[in-house]
């Protein structure tokens, strides 16, 4: 893929956003769509710099460095004199409709992890907790932004409007991804740890050299902060000043492995050493998430380069299906974070505002559990795929080696047809 073609691509979608797909901003109540800007992006010689927040941090009486924060655990509002102003247009619609978006993820995370449980899928990688740093970020996306997620954006991939039903087929085997990228800007979901930094910031780069206007946003975890891949992806990004935002949700645990164990300062705070601002919400108050990405997002669609932020928020469940936690992870500290829990939080707002009624709740928890029932069946009609689709897409004009494999393989499949019939 060439940087002109990506970027004239992405420049297309921005003009035509007629092939919106799924549940993405056309639904009434999913909400805190992004208009685009009209103006242009400004080059990087000309970018006005902006008051960058520093990277050095306030400490918290606990010595932990702050976090901006717009909704306490308990669901009181706190002002912020940073970041009020990026969702000050927010309405009660709007709070319903985010408050509506993490439930119905964690509903469809849930049945996903039920039906591994159930031997439908081969694997899950669950969201639990990690539902406020997705949706609020994931709102934040203007349309013809590009994601590069992981492989546990699930919030996410539901902002973009990538059908739910969608994230499974790979989980089940049956297919290699299962959506098109660019039918709603969202990458297929990345393995190999920390790559998608280093594909987001070339992205970047490219649509920047087209001029269009559009940011990048890459995901990634605590974990695959101390990948190569992500301190080059750093250093490219700044000097190029490339329009990308590292969306870094630092949920405790890279599988097995504590933060205390990928790095010594915290993790915003890296930034600073490539010349970026860096900075650190907390991941489980959706506002927030929501106003820092939006300031973010506005910087580098702004021509002033990237951003970090951490989303300082934690893995509830296991890190997958073939994971079990209680081997390395204290019942005590999952417990210490429930009393911290993203949707929790927002509900107590609702309530205490008079933003949500009885009505909404009950409504929402029929519609979630129609959507578990539509996955459910989803899943289980998924056909299994050809055998011999692995060697499709391998090489664009085919290579010999995959003949030669595919030849393989295909005498290995008769072999068993001989078997049965012996
Ligand atoms: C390059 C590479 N190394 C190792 C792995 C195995 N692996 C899969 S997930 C994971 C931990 C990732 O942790 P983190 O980045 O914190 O993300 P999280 O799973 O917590 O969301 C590792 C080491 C991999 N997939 N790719
Ligand atoms: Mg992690």
């Amino acid at each position: 893929m060439t940087v002109e073609s990506t970027a004239a691509r992405t420049t297309r979608r921005s003009a035509d956003t007629t092939g919106n797909t799924a549940g993405k901003r056309t639904t009434a109540k999913s909400t805190t769509a992004e208009k685009p800007a009209a103006s242009a992006r400004k080059s990087a010689a000309t970018a006005k710099k902006a008051p960058v927040k520093k990277a050095t941090a306030k400490k918290s009486p606990n010595g932990e460095p702050e976090l901006v924060q717009l909704l306490t655990p308990e669901g009181k509002r706190v002002k912020d004199a940073a970041y009020d102003k990026y969702v000050a247009g927010i309405t009660p619609e709007d709070l319903r409709g985010l408050y509506r978006d993490m439930v119905l993820t964690r509903r469809f995370d849930a049945e996903a992890t039920s039906l591994q449980r159930q031997g439908e899928l081969g694997l899950w990688a669950s969201l639990l907790g990690q539902e406020a740093a997705q949706i609020g970020s994931g709102r934040a996306t203007r349309e013809d932004d590009y994601v590069f997620p992981t492989y546990r954006e699930h919030g996410v991939a539901w902002c973009r409007g990538v059908d739910p039903t969608n994230l499974l087929g790979m989980f089940r085997g049956v297919n290699n991804g299962g959506w098109d990228p660019n039918g709603n800007n969202f990458h297929l979901y990345t393995i190999v740890i920390g790559s998608q930094t280093l594909h987001a910031t070339g992205y970047a780069m490219g649509i920047a050299k087209d001029g269009a206007d559009s940011a990048v946003i890459a995901y990634f975890g605590d974990g695959a902060s101390s990948q190569g891949d992500v301190a080059e992806s750093f250093t490219f990004s700044a000097v190029y000043n490339a329009p990308v935002v590292f969306f870094c949700q630092n949920n405790q645990w890279a599988i097995s492995e504590p933060t205390e164990k990928q790095t010594r300062v915290p993790l915003y705070q890296r930034a600073q050493g490539y010349g970026f601002p860096g900075v650190r919400v907390d991941g489980n108050d959706v506002l927030a998430c929501l106003a820092v990405t939006r300031w973010a997002l506005e910087r580098a669609r702004g021509g002033e380069g990237p951003t970090l932020v951490e989303a300082y928020t934690y893995r509830m469940g296991a890190h997958t299906t073939s994971d079990d936690p209680s081997k390395y992870r204290a019942d005590e500290e999952r417990e210490a974070w429930e009393a911290k829990d993203p949707i929790l939080r927002l509900r107590r707002y609702l309530e205490a505002s008079n933003h949500a009624d009885e009505g909404f709740f009950a409504e929402l928890e029929a519609e979630s559990e129609a959507l578990g029932k539509r996955v459910r069946e989803a899943v289980r009609a998924m056909p299994d795929p050809d055998h011999f689709a692995i060697f499709e897409n391998v090489y664009a004009d085919g290579h010999a080696l995959v003949d030669e494999e595919r030849a393989q393989f295909a005498a290995y499949q008769a072999s068993f047809a001989e078997g049965e019939g012996a």
